[in-house]
C-alpha cells in the first residue's frame, strides 16, 4: 500500500491541503481553491469556476515541487539546456499535470465524490495556442521530455496574446475567429513583474573610447520597451523535476527618461504604450513563414533579447564569471527564428561586457545549435538588409563582421571560388539585398540537425550543401518523436490501460520501447476484440462529437481514413479528394459495387492569406455536402471536416484513426509528427516515403505500412527533366473524369469556375505531383480496402504497429540531443510523495 493510500491514524498530523496526493487532501485543496481563489460555493460555481479550482488545485502541487527544483539547479550550478522558439502548441494541461503527478485516479474519485463531472471539467480547459503546427508542437513535446528525463532546461518564447486563429466553417469556407485566450484569466502562468528587461530598436551606432581607452561601439536606440517574464511550470512523467516555460510580453518600459520624453504629450505615451504591447499580441498564422514583415522581426528580437539577458542575469546570479557562459548554458534554436539571438549575444558580449571579438565569438558558436525544420524555398528566411538597418543597427553591423570573418575562411578554404563565396554569404545579393537567417544560424552554431533522416540528407545534399562541404562534422539528424503521456496517456485512456496491464505498470510511458511487449498479443484472438473494443469506443466518441459540432453522421462500422494536418499543397489533401471523388463515381457507376464503408474525416488550418489552401477546405466540404446528401450513397462513404483542429481536437481523431494518412510529395515534408500520433493509437499508415514516414515504415514493418508514390530521388529527376502534368490528365480516364466532375459544377451549384483555380493548377503546373502519384495511390487504397476486410489481420497490423513506435518518443529524441548534442545530464530532484507511477 503506499503512503498515500495508508489509512491515518487521528494522531497523525492532517496532510497539507495544498500539496497532499491523497483523494482527501485534493477534495480539501478543491473546494478551498473554489472558495478562495474563485470567491464560489459548490452550488453558484460556473463551469469555468469549477475548471479553475481543478487548475490550481493542481498547480499548488506544480509550485511545491518547482521551488525544489529550481533551488536543486541553482546550488549545482547544473548545466542547462534554453530551448528558443517563437512557438510552443501546449494544448491543454490539466488532463495532463494530473497524470504526470500521477494522481488521476484519485483526482476524478475526488471529483465523483464531490458530485463533479470530471470530464466535464477537463473539456473547459481552453489551450494555448502558441503556435501553427508541426514546430510548435514539437518544442511542447520536447518541454515535457526534457522534465521528464531530468535535464534542467528552459524553455523560451512569447506570451502572445491571441493565439493561432480559432477555425469556423461557415458554407463550407474557412472562417478566422480570433483567439482570446486570456481572457478567463490563465492559472498555469506565475507572472514575474521583476523579471523584465529592455528591448531596444532603431537608432543608430556611435564609436567611442571607453576607459582603457579601446574602441568601442555603443547602441543608440529610438525606441526601448520591456519584456516580462510569465513563468509556467512542466512537471516531467513519474519525476518531480520541474522545468520553466518562461514567455515574454511586451510592455511600454518605465524608464524616466521616457516619461521625461513624454511629458505632457498625452497621446503619445498611450502611443507608445500600444506600440510596445503589440510586440507580442499576437502569433503570426502562418505555417511556413512569410518574409518581410516588420512586426515578425521585432518580435523574433524582443523574445530573443529577453531570453539571452535572463541567461547573463541568471549565468551571473550562479556560476559567472560571464567567459565561462557556454558552459552552463547550451542554447537551440527551433528553427531560424530566434537566429537573432546569435548576434545578440555578440553584442552583449561585446558592447555590455567589453569582451573582445575572438572570445565572444568562441563563446556564442559553443552556445548554439540549430535545428531546421523545412526544406520549402519560400520558408526559408531572409530579412532585407534595410529593414534590419533601421530597426537593429547594431546587429547589422555584428552580422556584417560575423560575414567578413566567415568568408575570408571560404576564401582561403574554397581557392578562387567566387560563386560558393556569393551562395555561402549571409548576405543575399540577388535583387532587394536581404539577410539570410539560415546561414547565419549555421555559421554560429556548432551543430545543426534535421528532424529526419531523409531531411538531415536533404539538408546536407540542397540547401546547405556548400557548409556541409565546409563542416561536415557539424550536420547530424534527430528524427522528431512525439510525448506518449500527451498522445496516449491523456488522449486515448483505454489504451493506455490495456498497455499498463500488458507492462504490468505505467512505467513504458517513460521507456516506450516496453511497447514491444504488445507483440506476443498480436495474434491472440481475445487480445485482438479487446483491441478492437477500445479502437471502436474512440470512434463512437469521435462519431458522437462530429455528430453535435457539424451534424455529419459518421458510423463506427466505416473505415475511418483521416487527415488531419495543417492544409497546404505538398501535403496534398487534394489527392485524397481525388480518391473520395474516384470512391463516389464507382458507386454511382454501379451502386451495388462492393465496397469498403469508408468514413473521410479531414482536419487543418489554412493560413488565411493562403488562397489555394482556403479553397481546398471549400472543396473538401462542398463534395462532402453533395456525398452525404446522395441516397444512392447511402451512408457507404461520408466525408466529414472537423473544426478548429487544434491539439484538443487532435485528441479525439488519433485514437479514432483506423488509417493515418501521410501523403505528401517525397522529399516536402521535413518529418512530420501526426504520423507518430496516429501509428501509436493504431492506426495504419498510408504514405510516401516522405520525411520520418520512411523511418515509421522501417519500424513496423513494410508489410505493415500502406506505401505509394515516388521516392525523393525520383520526383527530383522527374522535375528536372521537366514534369507535364498534362500528360497524366490525358492519359488516365478516371483521373480526367474525376478533375471534369470538379469541373462540372456538380459540388458547387452549378458555378463552373468556382474550383477552377485548383484544378487549373493541377493539369497545367501540379508542383506537388498529384497527378503523377494519383494511379499508385488508388491501388494502396485498393490495399487498405483488402487489408480491412480482414479484420484479424487488420487488428495484427494495427497492434504491431503500436509496439514497434518506441522509438518514436520525444524521450528518445531528446536523450540524442541531451548526449550527441548539449552534452548535458539529468539532474533528479528528490522525490517528496509516493504517487500512482
Ligand atoms: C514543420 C515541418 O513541416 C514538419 O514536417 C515537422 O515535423 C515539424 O516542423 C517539426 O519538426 N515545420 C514547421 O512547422 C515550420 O517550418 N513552421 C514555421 C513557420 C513556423
Amino acid at each position: 500500500m503506499s503512503k498515500a493510500q495508508r489509512p491515518k491514524s487521528p494522531c497523525e498530523p492532517r496532510e497539507p491541503t495544498r500539496t497532499g496526493m491523497s483523494k482527501e487532501a485534493l477534495k480539501q485543496a478543491y473546494i478551498d481553491n473554489l472558495f478562495f481563489i474563485q470567491g464560489r460555493f459548490r452550488e453558484v460555481a460556473t463551469p469555468h469556476d469549477l475548471y479553475m479550482a481543478a487548475a490550481f488545485t493542481a498547480r499548488d502541487r506544480l509550485l511545491e515541487r518547482w521551488v525544489r527544483s529550481a533551488q536543486l539547479f541553482k546550488s549545482s550550478h547544473a548545466r542547462t539546456v534554453c530551448y528558443l522558439s517563437a512557438e510552443y502548441l501546449l494544448g491543454p494541461h490539466l488532463a495532463k499535470t494530473l497524470i504526470n503527478l500521477g494522481i488521476t485516479q484519485a483526482a476524478r474519485e475526488a471529483a465523483e465524490e464531490l458530485e463533479l463531472d470530471f470530464t466535464a471539467v477537463l473539456e473547459e480547459e481552453e489551450e494555448p495556442g502558441l503556435g501553427n503546427g508541426g514546430l510548435g508542437r514539437l518544442a511542447a513535446c520536447f518541454m515535457d521530455s526534457l522534465a521528464t528525463l531530468r535535464i534542467p532546461a528552459i524553455g523560451y518564447g512569447i506570451r502572445y496574446e491571441f493565439g493561432i486563429f480559432d477555425q469556423r466553417i461557415e458554407d463550407g469556407w474557412q472562417v478566422e475567429v480570433s483567439d482570446n485566450w486570456l481572457r478567463n484569466g490563465n492559472p498555469w502562468e506565475i507572472p514575474r513583474p521583476k523579471i523584465c528587461f529592455p528591448v531596444c530598436y532603431g537608432g543608430h551606432t556611435e564609436r567611442y573610447r571607453d576607459a582603457d581607452d579601446q574602441w568601442r561601439t555603443r547602441w543608440v536606440p529610438a525606441m526601448v520597451i520591456q519584456g516580462m517574464a510569465y513563468d509556467t511550470p512542466i512537471l516531467g512523467f513519474g519525476t518531480d523535476n520541474v522545468n520553466l516555460l518562461r514567455l515574454w510580453k511586451s510592455e511600454a518600459a518605465e524608464s524616466l527618461d521616457f516619461q521625461a520624453f513624454n511629458i505632457g504629450d498625452y497621446y503619445g505615451a498611450v502611443h507608445a504604450k500600444i506600440e510596445a504591447e503589440t510586440i507580442s499580441k499576437i502569433l503570426y498564422p502562418n505555417d511556413e513563414p512569410e518574409a518581410g514583415k516588420e512586426l515578425r522581426l521585432k518580435q523574433q528580437y524582443f523574445f530573443v533579447s529577453c531570453s539571452i539577458q535572463d541567461m547573463i542575469r541568471l549565468h551571473l546570479n550562479t556560476v559567472g564569471p560571464i567567459e565561462r557562459f557556454d558552459r552552463k548554458f547550451v542554447a537551440q534554436l527551433n528553427d531560424t527564428h530566434p537566429a537573432l539571438a546569435i548576434a545578440e549575444l555578440m553584442r552583449l558580449l561585446l558592447d555590455e561586457h567589453g569582451m573582445d571579438w575572438e572570445q565572444a565569438w568562441g563563446i556564442t558558436h559553443r552556445t548554439f545549435c540549430y535545428t531546421n525544420h523545412t526544406l520549402l524555398p519560400e520558408a526559408l528566411e531572409t530579412w532585407p538588409v534595410a529593414l534590419l538597418e533601421r530597426l537593429l543597427p547594431r546587429h547589422l553591423e555584428i552580422i556584417y563582421e560575423i560575414n567578413q570573418r566567415f568568408l575570408d575562411q571560404v576564401r582561403i578554404r574554397f581557392f578562387a571560388d567566387d560563386a560558393r563565396v556569393a551562395r555561402m554569404s549571409l548576405i543575399g545579393e540577388d535583387g532587394e539585398r536581404q539577410v539570410r537567417m539560415a546561414h547565419l544560424a549555421v555559421v554560429g552554431s556548432h551543430q545543426v540537425n534535421g528532424v529526419a533522416e531523409l531531411h538531415s540528407e536533404l539538408v546536407r545534399t540542397t540547401i546547405l550543401r556548400d557548409f556541409h562541404d565546409l563542416w561536415p562534422e557539424r550536420f547530424t539528424n534527430v528524427t522528431n518523436g512525439v510525448s506518449p503521456r500527451r498522445f496516449i496517456m491523456v488522449s486515448n485512456p483505454r489504451l493506455g490501460r490495456l498497455i499498463s496491464e500488458v507492462c504490468g505498470n505505467t512505467s513504458w510511458a517513460r521507456d516506450l520501447e516496453q511497447l514491444r511487449r504488445l507483440e506476443e498479443h498480436a495474434d491472440d484472438p481475445a487480445f485482438q476484440a479487446r483491441w478492437r473494443e477500445i479502437k471502436s469506443a474512440a470512434k463512437r466518441d469521435l462519431a458522437d462529437w462530429m455528430a453535435a459540432r457539424t451534424g455529419v453522421d459518421l458510423d463506427p462500422v466505416q473505415l475511418f481514413d483521416v487527415q488531419a494536418k495543417r492544409i497546404h499543397e505538398y501535403k496534398r489533401q487534394h489527392l485524397n479528394v481525388l480518391h473520395i471523388i474516384r470512391t463516389y463515381q464507382r458507386i454511382k457507376q454501379d451502386p451495388n459495387h462492393d465496397l469498403v464503408p469508408r468514413a473521410f474525416i479531414f482536419g487543418g488550418k489554412a493560413a488565411p492569406g493562403y488562397f489555394a489552401a482556403k479553397l481546398l477546405i471549400k472543396l473538401i466540404n462542398a463534395v462532402a455536402e453533395v456525398i452525404n446528401h446522395d441516397p444512392e450513397v447511402n451512408g457507404t462513404i461520408r466525408v466529414a471536416f472537423m473544426p478548429d483542429f487544434n491539439v484538443k481536437n487532435g485528441q479525439r481523431l488519433y485514437p479514432a484513426a483506423d488509417l493515418s494518412e501521410q501523403i505528401s510529395l517525397a522529399g516536402k515534408e521535413a518529418s512530420g509528427t501526426g504520423n507518430m500520433k496516429f501509428s501509436m493509437n493504431g492506426a495504419l499508415t498510408i504514405g510516401t516515403l516522405d520525411g520520418a514516414n520512411i523511418e515509421i515504415r522501417r519500424a513496423v514493418g513494410e508489410e505493415n505500412f500502406f506505401l505509394f508514390g515516388m521516392d525523393a530521388e525520383t520526383v527530383a529527376h522527374r522535375q528536372a527533366e521537366g514534369y507535364r502534368p498534362w500528360d497524366h490528365y490525358h492519359g488516365d480516364p478516371e483521373l480526367r473524369a474525376d478533375i471534369d466532375l470538379i469541373n462540372s459544377g456538380l459540388f458547387s451549384h452549378g458555378d463552373t469556375s468556382l474550383f477552377r483555380p485548383l484544378t487549373d493548377q493541377l493539369v497545367n503546373h501540379d508542383p506537388f505531383m498529384v497527378l503523377a502519384d494519383y494511379r499508385a495511390y488508388l491501388e494502396a487504397q485498393e490495399h487498405v480496402s483488402s487489408a480491412y476486410r480482414d479484420p484479424a489481420r487488420w487488428t495484427r497490423m494495427s497492434i504491431l504497429n503500436v509496439a514497434r513506435m518506441g522509438h518514436f518518443s520525444s524521450d528518445r529524441a531528446i536523450r540524442e540531443y541531451a548526449e550527441r548534442i548539449w552534452a548535458v545530464e539529468p539532474l533528479p530532484v528528490e522525490s517528496g510523495q509516493e504517487t500512482e507511477h
